[in-house]
């Protein structure tokens, strides 16, 4: 693992409909995240906040457009410096719509990469399948070169990831036509009934055989909506009956083992909607967990 684990907050909330998950990074922050990493022994630089423009354009089918591309570009650039320098990015979100700015510069460093998303939704819809036009539900989509193609494009030449490298854990909330796209795609889906089905353990070690077939490591994109909600309250799209806390634990220390993981987004802490910070100090724990932080 990298010696350097850098911080990048992005107070994003407009590609979301509840407003609030912009303070996420000041919540993961108060948890103590960044003593956590020094404490395993990692230098860790905060690079501060993102902070999208204040206004800008919008569409139906793609709410606050300009503004959360604004702000996956700067993440762009901040996380492929990290990526440059040697470090390894850990992005605060903020909601979902900032993986396509992540995975970007992930990508952009590393060239063929898998993704291990783990979210009650796809996130894989487009402007054209999506219900609500909400662009945290549409990032995965983007990533993997199904559109919208504005969320990639900030004039670098985007890199597209090949969706059979890529994989979902916890999914229980995928809308019709969304799961017709990724069935369509070949993205790998381990919803929630795989989960109780087949074990944490085969989950995450088939999901990291994937991600990592033909490819430099995963990017590890986790909504702590995949927890289930009276675990993590905290978050605008609770949908019931997720991964158990030790699931989602287990699940991020076997990504540590793999060593393969290449950078994290840590996304969707509402401290709004939190009891006590709960939610944030979960998101802390599992970024520790992540970079290899074990209960013995
Ligand atoms: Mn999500």
């Amino acid at each position: 693992m990298n010696k350097r684990i850098d911080l990048i907050g992005v107070q994003m909330d407009l590609g979301a409909a509840t407003r609030g998950v912009n303070m996420g990074p000041a919540a993961i922050r108060y948890a103590g995240v960044a003593q956590g990493v020094r404490d395993l022994g990692y230098e860790c630089k905060d690079k501060g906040d993102i902070i999208p423009i204040s206004e800008g354009a919008t569409a139906d089918d793609m709410r606050n457009y300009e503004q959360v591309i604004d702000a996956n570009t700067k993440l762009y650039q901040a996380a492929l410096a990290s990526h440059e320098e040697g470090a390894f990015p850990v992005v605060l979100g903020g909601d979902h719509s900032i993986a396509a700015g992540s995975i970007q510069a992930t990508a952009k460093k590393f060239g063929k990469i898998g993704i291990i998303w783990i979210d009650a939704h796809g996130d894989w819809n487009s402007p054209e399948s999506s219900e609500s036009g909400n662009m945290h539900g549409m990032p995965f989509s983007a990533v993997c070169g199904a559109g919208p193609d504005c969320m990639i494009d900030f004039g670098q030449g985007p890199v597209i990831v090949d969706p059979k490298n890529c994989v979902q854990i916890a999914g229980r909330d995928i809308d019709r036509e969304e799961r017709k796209r990724m069935k369509e795609y070949g993205v790998t889906v381990f919803s929630i009934a795989d989960v109780d089905r087949m074990g944490m353990p085969a989950v995450i070690e088939e999901a990291i055989k994937i991600a990592t077939n033909g490819t430099e490591g995963i990017h590890v994109s986790f909504d702590v909506d995949a927890i289930t909600p009276e675990s993590a309250p905290g978050t605008g799209t609770r949908v019931h009956s997720g991964l158990t806390l030790r699931e989602a634990f287990y699940l991020v220390e076997m990504l540590y083992e793999s060593k393969k993981v290449l950078a994290l987004d840590m996304v969707e802490v509402n401290p709004m909607l939190d009891i006590r910070n709960q939610t944030g100090e979960v998101a802390s724990e599992l970024i520790l967990a992540t970079i290899g932080k074990t209960v013995y």
